[in-house]
């Protein structure tokens, strides 16, 4: 049964059948197979194979948005049926998707995740500049900025992040974390972040690590 859903998700995905991804999804968790693991074995498995295509020139824009509409609205119905830890967490967390980039699927999830950890988390979307993440951090008054790119052409707006923050003195006072398809540990030693992580779950360990340094 688990199989034939992951199936469905994949198909739903592959269409950009909004209601048909809605349906595995619920049938999914009707069935209490675990948000994340029908997430990752379904959803994202399928729009994995979608990103492929399109890479590939085997399908094209129109059905690539059809599909990410699909996955988002699957992802909301999986998100909100994240359990949610009672207790609430020391931690502040801002987020964002870097600005020149659109893609905030993966970064939803990972605000979702942390809120079910009971992290405190201020989302800012997708598009968001880098005087944004820092005021709004400053406002919210974080312990650690989170940034999400899915294009190799905006990793270095997370590169410029850590350069403002150095310049204006605040590099200290945050811990950083990046993340999305083409960043890797790599990247993030190389530009100065504080830390890498390559899921949702990933982000959530490395996050409760960060905060462990702060303290
Ligand atoms: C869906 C999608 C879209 C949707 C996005 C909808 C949305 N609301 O997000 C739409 C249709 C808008 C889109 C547009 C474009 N896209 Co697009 N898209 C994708 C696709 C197929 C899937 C992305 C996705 O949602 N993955 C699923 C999520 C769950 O995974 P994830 O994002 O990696 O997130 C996980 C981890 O990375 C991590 N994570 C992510 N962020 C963060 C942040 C932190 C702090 C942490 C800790 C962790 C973390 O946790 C997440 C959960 O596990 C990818 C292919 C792919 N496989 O990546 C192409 C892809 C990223 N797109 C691509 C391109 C080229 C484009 C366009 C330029 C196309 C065009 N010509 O217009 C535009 C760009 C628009 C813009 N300015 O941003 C290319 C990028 C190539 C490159 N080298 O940069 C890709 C790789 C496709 C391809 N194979 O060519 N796209």
């Amino acid at each position: 049964m688990t199989e034939k859903i992951y199936s469905a998700a994949i198909e739903a995905i592959l269409q950009g059948d909004a209601e048909k991804a809605a349906e595995a999804a619920r049938r999914g968790l009707d069935e209490r197979i675990d948000p994340l693991e029908l997430m990752a074995n379904g959803f994202i498995a399928g729009i994995n194979q979608v990103g492929e295509l399109f890479g590939a020139g085997k399908l094209f824009i129109p059905g690539l948005v059809k599909s990410a509409a699909a996955m988002e609205k699957a992802t909301a119905i999986i998100n909100a049926a994240i359990p949610q830890e009672q207790e609430t967490v020391n931690g502040r967390i801002v987020i964002g998707t870097v600005e020149g980039d659109m893609h905030d699927i993966g970064k939803t999830i990972v605000v979702a995740l942390l809120r079910a950890n009971g992290f405190d988390v201020l989302d800012l979307g997708r598009d968001v500049a880098i005087e944004r993440f820092i005021e709004e951090a400053e406002k919210f008054k974080a312990d650690i900025i989170g940034s999400s790119t899915l294009l190799t052409t905006t990793m270095v707006v997370q590169k410029e992040l850590e350069e403002e923050l150095k310049k204006s003195g605040l590099k200290e006072k945050y811990k950083t974390i990046v993340g999305g398809a083409p960043v890797t540990q790599r990247w993030a030693n190389r530009i100065g972040a504080d830390s890498f992580a390559q899921d949702a779950g990933d982000g959530v360990k490395k996050i409760k690590q960060l905060l462990m340094k702060k303290s």
